[in-house]
């Protein structure tokens, strides 16, 4: 009995340094690739701590491709969905743009064709769409102008108009309406799963426990998440708000891997999840370091983002106007 009760730790610690073992051996024939594929490696804040780790880059999707057109680099591997790959391919039309696994896809940003699009369009002549950055190139390229969860209220604002049709996200719609009241938002009745499986009762719970916590929230968790947020923004944005914060206690609504970064940034810090269910985006945690590893032995050109050039040229003009608005 007292030896069974003995064994599984055992068993725990040298399973422990397998796997620290091969890490250490990916991580250096990632390193070796790199440098002979001339790549760059970008992670958003929702992948796993091991890929974020391995990355030239981490942040949002907007960020991490305007950090890649800047470089001099052949290749980029983009770790993160679909969606995040075409817009780094959008600004970086002269490099070769893979996945670092290339089945990671984005179901909010499925959640609206081009022809939904335009038949949504059709229903609101002449009404501007703006169109979050999780959308596929072809929405974009049917859209006015682009946004992020970090600028989108200023985009609308500065748009200057009286409606907009806002797609694909809800919850982001919803926002911006509550924060831009004289504009008319109409929307797209997208959402993201992952951030709709947090339930204010957990973060009321949370704050029992720790009713100094602060909490930080993603514009696309539902209203009664982002009601009793004292941030509301994007990854990066909540990122630089927990380590800049004196606070150190966070309830951190979005997905965990904004938690697990956090909780490696700022070890003095403590930083919750407000879920049950566990607030993990599954395609988000698709790439593991093998797949970047893969990615870059193989250069596979059928895995390369193509973009057509009609498509792209439009996409990429209301990427442009985003900026042009707001930097
Ligand atoms: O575009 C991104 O990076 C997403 C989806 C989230 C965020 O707020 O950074
Ligand atoms: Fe899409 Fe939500 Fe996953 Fe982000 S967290 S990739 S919005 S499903």
């Amino acid at each position: 009995m007292a030896l069974q009760t003995l064994n599984p730790p055992l068993t725990d610690i040298e399973g422990k340094l397998n796997r620290q073992q091969r890490l250490q051996q990916l991580y250096e024939e990632i390193s070796v690739l790199k440098r002979e594929r001339n790549a760059v490696i970008l992670a958003h804040l929702y992948e796993r701590l091991e890929v974020q780790n391995i990355a030239d880059h981490v942040g949002d999707s907007l960020g991490l491709s305007q950090v890649a057109a800047k470089t001099d680099a052949d290749v980029i591997v983009f770790c993160g969905v679909h969606f995040m790959a075409e817009t780094a391919k959008l600004l970086s039309p002269q490099k070769k743009v893979f996945l670092g696994n290339r089945n990671a896809g984005c179901p909010m940003a499925d959640m609206i064709t081009r022809e939904d699009l335009i038949d949504f369009k059709a229903q609101y002549p002449g009404v501007p769409v703006v169109a979050y950055v999780n959308t596929t190139a072809e929405v974009k390229a049917e859209s006015d102008v682009c946004c992020t969860s970090a600028n989108a209220v200023n985009v609308v604002r500065a748009l200057n108009v009286p409606r907009i049709l806002c797609v694909p996200d809800q919850h982001l719609a919803k926002y911006i309406q509550s924060q831009v009241p004289e504009v008319e938002v109409i929307w797209w009745n997208g959402f993201c799963p992952t951030h709709l499986r947090m339930l204010p009762e957990d973060v009321i719970a949370l704050k029992k426990d720790y009713p100094e916590a602060m909490v930080l929230a993603h514009p696309e968790c539902d209203d009664p998440i982002k009601d009793m947020a004292d941030f509301i923004g994007s990854t990066t944005k909540i990122r630089e708000t927990a380590i800049q914060s004196q606070n150190k206690v966070f309830i951190v609504c979005t997905e965990d891997g904004v938690r697990q970064r956090l909780s490696q940034d700022c070890p003095d810090k403590l930083f919750l999840t407000p879920t049950r269910a566990c607030a993990v985006c599954p395609n988000m945690k698709l790439t593991r370091l093998e797949n970047i590893r893969n990615t870059l032995r193989d250069l596979e050109p059928t895995e390369e983002i193509d973009i057509p050039e009609d498509i792209a040229a439009k996409a990429r003009k209301t990427l442009a106007l985003m900026m042009a608005v707001h930097g």
